[in-house]
């Protein structure tokens, strides 16, 4: 079955990000809540916010589970990234994940790098930064590993990354690393940009397809775009996908109107 989820951000300078909840946690998880999500998927300044955020008692009050974390803000507040050609900066990096996967095994979530696998930004040849890259990832899986979960990797569309831009380029960089605790997560926008069928290509990915950002072409709200997801919840349905569908998405028109529509969509294109 897959479950839904939405997303919360406590990065007070990600408040115009892609996220269908923004800095109040207690709200955002009573209205997820009430509209019968699953879980919400948490972006959060460090390992130390989430912690002050007290999330268990919320989660607890409401049934909500915790789907994943996500560890954009080492790029976003210290500029770190996983590929960084400076290896006490890639070090730093590392740091801050195992941070979040720390937290996030707590209660069974797993930690998301998507910005933080960094880009070359033309300074260097791409292979020598995917090796630096899939390096940290080694390393960062076993830890996953020995903390009992696992760990997602999200291609990114080429506006925000050169180094894996597609479900292909990332199963290449699991298939070239020695840790297999790593999973991919497909998120629909960036797919709708880099992808020549996003169908195919979650088929192609089959079971190393380890968790969804469900969203719209324009990183609306599901329904809010013009995605076709007829094609797409068939496909996962078919490689027999058990994770989450977790909206992240624009608040709009506002937050409580991106996640109604989202669970409407939910309920509309994934069998429960
Ligand atoms: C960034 O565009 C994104 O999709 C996030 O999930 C990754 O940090
Ligand atoms: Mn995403």
């Amino acid at each position: 079955m897959i479950q839904s989820a939405v997303t919360i951000c406590l990065v007070p300078e990600a408040r115009k990000g892609p996220f269908v909840f923004h800095g109040d946690l207690a709200e955002a998880c009573e209205t997820t809540a009430s509209l019968g999500f699953d879980a919400v998927e948490v972006f959060a300044p460090s390992e130390q916010s989430l912690i002050d955020a007290n999330l268990k008692p919320l989660l607890e009050q409401h049934a909500l589970k915790l789907a994943a974390v996500g560890t954009g803000a080492g790029m976003l507040l210290h500029g770190l990234s996983l590929s960084d050609p400076n290896p006490e900066q890639r070090a730093e990096a590392s740091k801050f994940v195992q941070s979040i996967i720390n937290f996030g095994a707590e209660y069974g979530a797993p930690a998301i790098i998507g910005s933080l696998q960094g880009s070359t930004g033309g300074k260097r040849e791409r292979e020598d930064a995917l090796k630096d890259l899939g390096d940290s990832l080694n390393q960062l899986g076993q830890h996953a590993e020995e903390k009992g979960t696992v760990l997602l990797f999200e291609p990114l569309n080429r506006y925000e990354t050169d180094l894996i831009c597609t479900i292909d380029d990332g199963l290449l960089l699991l298939d070239s690393i020695g840790s297999n605790n790593i999973k991919l997560l497909a998120d629909l926008f960036h797919m709708n940009i880099e992808e020549v069928d996003i169908a195919e290509s979650i088929f192609r990915g089959g079971d190393a397809i380890g968790h969804v950002h469900f969203v719209d072409s324009n990183r609306r709200a599901a329904g809010l775009g013009h995605m076709d997801y007829k094609p797409i919840t068939a496909t996962l349905e078919t490689i027999q996908y058990k994770g989450f569908a977790s909206a992240e998405a624009f608040p709009f028109p506002d937050s409580f109107a991106a996640a109604l529509q989202t669970i409407e969509y939910c309920h509309r294109y994934l069998s429960n």
